[in-house]
């Protein structure tokens, strides 16, 4: 997509972003999961519900908890019906986020971070997948390659809408991920993750 392009070299054009981190990371900073919207289901209950192929079923009567559905998890392809075998992946991981700028938010926004619900900040993928990422960054984790192109967009965005840095090592492997299907190695692909 042209607009994915375009925003490529306006990554470019930002630069290295924020200085390096003056704090070490601390994991328990961003919190954990919360409900948001106050309809008892958390972070990961919305991301397995808006995810799942076919309507969920749930844990008990008050709808809190998921139980099963259909994930294709994106990162493998693997088809998962039993939502105890998710995890729910942070596209840009929680530590290479504070590298990149996070270091910098408050607690409060550490926790807005790990709970961003705009579509691809978090996935929910299988609990094998999540171990395979382990939380790795971009030049040391890819999914499958049907998924490049959605995996580029989510990562690129996510450091576009938190404002977060990027070295030139890692712009390069957005861009060779985003142009994997064009003969020519230049035309980006498209994603419908690119904001409207
Ligand atoms: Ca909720």
């Amino acid at each position: 997509m042209r607009r994915l392009a375009f925003a490529v070299v306006a990554f470019l054009l930002l630069g290295q972003g924020p200085p390096d981190p003056n704090e070490p990371f601390d994991r328990g900073r961003f919190g954990g999961f919360i409900d948001e919207d106050g309809d008892c289901q958390d972070t990961r209950a919305e991301v397995l519900i808006r995810q799942s192929e076919i309507p969920v079923t749930f844990r008990g009567q008050d709808e809190c908890v998921v139980q099963r559905g259909r994930w294709t998890d994106p990162y493998s392809g693997q088809v998962v019906t039993a939502a105890a075998a998710m995890e729910i992946d942070v596209v840009v991981p929680l530590e290479h986020s504070h590298e990149s700028g996070n270091w910098r938010l408050g607690n409060r926004e550490k926790g807005e971070y790990l709970n961003d619900l705009t579509p691809g900040h978090l996935w929910a993928v299988h609990v094998s997948t999540f171990t395979a990422k382990n939380e790795r960054p971009i030049k040391q984790y890819k999914p499958r390659t049907e998924f490049y192109c959605d995996y580029a967009a989510s990562w690129f965005f996510a450091k576009m809408r938190w404002d977060l840095g990027s070295d030139p090592n890692e712009i390069e492997e957005l861009r060779l991920m985003a142009v994997l299907n064009d003969p020519n190695g230049v035309e980006p692909c498209v994603s419908d993750l690119t904001p409207d």
